[in-house]
């Protein structure tokens, strides 16, 4: 049953769908629970991202360090209009993950430039930063037609709200398939391809393989700005749930396992601690130098992009990287 109450028509060619405020806070207090009361601690890096947090992403976006924007950036500003002449239009445009939008103007134009008028269905988990880039787009861009959806990409993806009717190219782009392991991200991907059709095709963004010096660097910035995304969890636990967590008992760590391929983000406990969350109607138990894992950043190389791909209902149509080969952007096709 689809609810009026979810849909608002924010302008003339901008109408937004959000799922329901008691669902949101109910799915983040059941993962809090979930992730906290388990012997090994773990919250979902989805949660990073309320306004603060979306904040927080594009300062670390702007990091010299963190180079995989720039990189991705780089291969979009050169690409784009090969990328959309890589699939018979005309096409609509499904994002997965939009955050500020910087990088997809380049392939909005793009498709604008080769038909005129473009639909364009952003997806994702923070309705501020949503609405924002959705409704500048909408204003910016006379032949685009805005469907957006700030929920969880599952949920959008398994409910009838979101319907496509021409050749679909999707965006998941920033390597935010990282933030899956390897059996969640193929769930995801096959998630796609079942939900649209043969010959609809994924421009899918991955951080590469490279050197772990390189890597960690990435995620562990002098000026603090990735401590505190990380820390902003815990923040946003304290404002939403009641959460006491002390953010100057954590410590923030990341470094690159090369077996999982990841960079694997803690907090990690500086002293044992009680930490009571009032709307859970729980205390927290830490020990000293206890972790909670807050995020793994996986790292692909061209075999495991094929692998995903082939698990998940694609095939690999061909990939762009940047001149010093440190991200790539590789179109996959449904079979
Ligand atoms: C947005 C998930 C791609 O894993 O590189 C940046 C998030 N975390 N610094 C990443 C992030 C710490 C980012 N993704």
């Amino acid at each position: 049953m689809i609810s009026h109450k979810e849909w608002t028509p924010v302008s003339e060619r901008f109408l937004l769908y959000r799922a329901p405020e008691p669902a949101r806070v109910e799915s983040f207090a059941d993962d809090v629970r979930a992730g906290l009361t388990v012997p090994r601690k773990h919250l979902p890096p989805k949660y990073f991202y309320d306004s603060l947090g979306s904040a927080l992403f594009e300062a670390i976006c702007e990091l010299p360090e963190y180079y995989l924007t720039r990189a991705e950036t780089e291969i979009l500003e050169r690409y784009a209009p090969e990328m959309v002449a890589s699939v018979d239009g005309p096409i609509e445009i499904v994002e997965f993950g939009s955050g500020s939008a910087r990088k997809t103007r380049l392939l909005l134009e793009a498709a604008l430039a080769a038909q005129g008028r473009v639909d364009y269905h952003p997806i994702d988990i923070s309705p501020g930063a949503l609405i924002s880039s959705a409704s500048t787009l909408a204003a910016e861009y006379p032949g685009l037609n805005v469907t957006a959806y700030a929920s969880d990409y599952v949920e959008v993806l398994r409910s009838a709200r979101l319907r496509t009717s021409q050749r679909v190219l999707a965006l998941f782009l920033g390597s935010n398939i990282g933030n899956y392991d390897p059996a969640a991200s193929q769930r995801l991907l096959r998630a796609m391809s079942e939900s649209f059709k043969p010959g609809d095709a994924l421009l899918l963004g991955t951080d590469l393989k490279k050197d772990p010096a390189v890597l960690e660097r990435a995620y562990n910035d002098p000026t603090g700005v990735t401590a505190a995304f990380n820390k902003n969890v815990l923040a946003r636990i304290n404002r939403e749930l009641g959460g006491a967590f002390d953010l100057d008992a954590f410590e923030h760590s990341a470094r690159y396992d090369g077996a999982r391929g990841s960079v694997d983000s803690f907090l990690v406990a500086q002293r044992g601690m009680t930490v009571p969350i009032e709307r859970l109607g729980i205390a927290v138990g830490l020990t000293a130098a206890e972790t909670i894992h807050t995020e793994s950043s996986h790292k692909f190389d061209a075999a495991d992009i094929a692998m995903l791909a082939a698990a998940s209902g694609f095939r690999v149509e061909r990939a762009w990287t940047d001149t010093d080969a440190r991200f790539a952007v590789t179109l996959l096709v449904i079979v």
